[in-house]
């Protein structure tokens, strides 16, 4: 079933895009936490991690490619940063189109709450 980034994807609903290609789309969190919190999509509607298939393989690596490059032109891929992907409920997941957050720009806890 499509989610609210179905919508963004499709540019019904805005959003401030970091980066966009045929099969990526990158944005800024609606609600961050942290200085620097950006999502990062396949334009194919993929629920949640556990759907993944073989054939995904290339567009899930994809994502990393798409996070690395953003925290260089952003300018915190030395400082660093924490990419999650949270799964289904106990994993915190609320929007099911899997989704990668880049979380930068200060100390991140380890582990998480
Ligand atoms: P998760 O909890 O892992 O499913 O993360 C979903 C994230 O999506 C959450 O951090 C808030 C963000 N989000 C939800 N709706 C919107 C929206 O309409 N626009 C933007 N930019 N972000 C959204």
């Amino acid at each position: 079933m499509s989610t609210i980034f179905t919508k963004i994807i499709q540019k019904e609903i805005p959003a401030d895009i970091v980066y966009e290609d045929d099969e990526i789309l990158a944005f800024r969190d609606i609600s961050p936490q942290a200085p620097e919190h950006i999502l990062v999509i396949p334009k194919k509607e993929i629920p949640t991690v556990n759907d993944i298939e073989d054939a995904d393989a290339i567009l899930v690596g994809k994502l990393f490619l798409t996070a690395k490059k953003i925290a260089k032109e952003l300018a915190f891929d030395e400082k660093g940063y924490r990419l999650v992907m949270n799964c289904n409920e106990d994993g915190g997941q609320t929007v099911n189109h899997i989704h990668m957050h880049i979380l930068a720009g200060r100390q991140l806890s380890w582990p998480p709450g």
